[in-house]
């Protein structure tokens, strides 16, 4: 019997007393300790009645046993399913009535109200920040061996939403092919191994903290210090001790923050990763002048995990994102056509990375998928004769804050319901710290709809990271010709 991921991420290290994730208090779970808790929790899922590609919403903090709970759905062959904790309720209530799961495992303060979601139909364990909860209260209970459930490469291992221009948010449904291919890529080229430790400060609910970080970590039997939280203070605290560090580019503005980032607290470091949102060449070149490091810049998307990498050993190029991953196309196109080096285009890729199509979405995934099997990733790109990639904008209409997306149609769209509000737009301004904060200009026929009035009204249904950092009450919205809002102007007007 096989189940292709847990085959090569878990099983291998059934025997393995070598430290697998060092926790906040010092605490050390062993990699065979992990592969046994993976059991203990596959069998809670079981006895809850998930079978075989049922889905499980995981809405709960960044723990150990969160981790255990994706090798356990992996092993009992379940679709892990995780959302951001910082989502609402009227958030939350899509995903889990788009993805109809068959348990719900969330934080304890979280219970009542997915229980409401889902009218009590679908069960509820909870997990809570100390390590207690439902879920590992019946994890205890159970063997440490559990009969793994086959799983072909094509089978689906997770399904992750990700917000659309649409403003409705889409599940990507990852097959074991899709994240174990994607994680064999990065572990050779990145040349992780166990004698590696990787300082793991990203959150575990998206593509970067859970599957970049810990798919090649437990492929190549590397240990993880694994942070509760983004902690700069415990970084620099750890890194002395570490060879890895995987991060977005506001982990290294922050570092650079530090005075306690030196050549001297390095020097056993091994390799500096940045992703998820442009890093900027100057962030480039100071880390370099502090630290003698080149931070490897690579480039990837929830569809396709990673897609480009700059090389370990040759030269990693500030400002660019490198080479396609072994076994993964890349193209420069337009209208579909590839482009000659040098000129832009849309960046489309193909490979074993690339997702399975979005979640009963058979029409969304037509629009984004080619016949051919190229995926349209909306993103900006150029090519260099020998292939080097450069991302110089997006087609999509997207803002990245510190990492996180933030589609302004779906903020708009709530900004719109509210009564007197004519119309909105909502866009990216540079910040310091996140790479881009997010504005938006409305036109209200209520001159009672102030700032606050309208901060108000959007927060209770985004999360904290989607609320607009400040309101602009305009008049009208800046058009061209067409009617399309030109929201570059408001970029350029209220950038500074
Ligand atoms: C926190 N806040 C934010 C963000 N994070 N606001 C906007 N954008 C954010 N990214 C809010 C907090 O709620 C808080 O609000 C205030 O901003 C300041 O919080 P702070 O303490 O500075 O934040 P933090 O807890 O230190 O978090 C910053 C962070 C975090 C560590 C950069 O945002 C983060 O972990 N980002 C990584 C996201 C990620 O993993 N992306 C990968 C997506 P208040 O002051 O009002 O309380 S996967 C992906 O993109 C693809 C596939 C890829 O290529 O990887
Ligand atoms: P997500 O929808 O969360 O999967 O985010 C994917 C998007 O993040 C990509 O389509 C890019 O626009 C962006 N992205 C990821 N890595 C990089 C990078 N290194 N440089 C610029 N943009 C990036």
């Amino acid at each position: 019997m096989t189940n292709t991921l847990y085959d090569a991420l878990i099983a291998p290290h059934a025997q393995s007393d070598a430290p697998f994730l060092t926790l906040d208090d010092g605490s050390v779970q062993s990699f065979a300790g992990f592969v046994e808790r993976v059991a203990q929790i596959a069998h809670v899922l079981t006895h809850q009645g998930v079978v075989a590609g049922d889905r499980v919403v995981v809405h709960a903090p960044k723990l150990a046993d969160t981790i255990a709970l994706y090798g356990a759905c992996v092993q009992a062959g379940a679709v892990y399913l995780p959302l951001n904790s910082a989502y609402t309720e009227s958030e939350l209530a899509y995903f889990i009535q788009d993805a109809a799961p068959s348990l719900i495992v969330c934080d304890a303060k979280g219970e009542a109200s997915l229980n409401g979601i889902s009218d009590n139909a679908t069960p509820v364990l909870t997990l809570a920040a100390d390590g207690t909860g439902t879920l590992s209260k019946e994890a205890n209970e159970q063997s440490k061996t559990f009969m793994t459930v086959a799983r072909e490469p094509e089978d689906l291992a997770a399904l992750l939403y990700t917000s659309g221009t649409t403003g409705r948010s889409k599940g990507a449904m990852m097959s074991h092919k899709n994240l174990l291919s994607n994680a064999q890529s990065l572990t050779d080229l990145w040349q992780i191994t166990e004698a590696d430790r990787l300082i793991h400060a990203l959150p575990i609910f998206h593509t970067h903290g859970l599957f970049v970080a810990m798919n090649t970590s437990l492929l190549a039997g590397a240990q993880v210090r694994f942070m509760s939280a983004f902690d700069l203070g415990a970084i620099i605290d750890e890194i002395p001790e570490s060879t890895m560090l995987m991060g977005v580019p506001t982990f290294y503005t922050r570092l650079l923050g530090d005075a306690r980032l030196d050549q001297a607290l390095v020097r056993n470091m091994r390799l500096f990763v940045s992703g998820s949102a442009p890093l900027l060449a100057e962030t480039h070149t100071t880390f370099e002048d502090r630290t003698g490091h080149r931070i490897l810049e690579r480039y990837g998307m929830t569809e396709t995990n990673m897609i480009t990498s700059n090389p370990f050993d040759g030269e990693r190029l500030a400002g660019t994102v490198g080479y396609a991953l072994p076994g993964t196309q890349v193209e420069i196109t337009n209208d579909g056509a590839p482009v000659k080096p040098g000129e832009i285009g849309m960046i489309e890729v193909r490979g074993d990375n690339v997702f399975q199509g979005y979640w009963n979405m058979p029409e969304k995934t037509a629009e984004e998928m080619r016949d051919n099997g190229f995926f349209i990733t909306g993103d900006l790109g150029v090519k260099t004769e020998d292939g080097r990639i450069t991302i110089v904008g997006r087609q999509k209409d997207l803002i990245i804050s510190g990492g996180y997306n933030i589609y302004p149609k779906e903020v708009e769209d709530v900004i719109n319901d509210i009564d007197g509000v004519v119309e909105s737009a909502v866009f990216g301004v540079p910040h310091a710290d996140f790479g881009e904060s997010i504005l938006a200009a409305v036109v209200s026929e209520n001159d009672s709809l102030d700032q606050d009035a309208l901060a108000s009204r959007v927060e209770p249904h985004l999360a904290q990271f989607k609320h607009p950092r400040r309101y602009i009450i305009t008049k009208a919205l800046p058009r061209n010709t067409m009617g399309k809002v030109q929201k570059n102007l408001l970029r350029d007007e209220y950038g500074a």
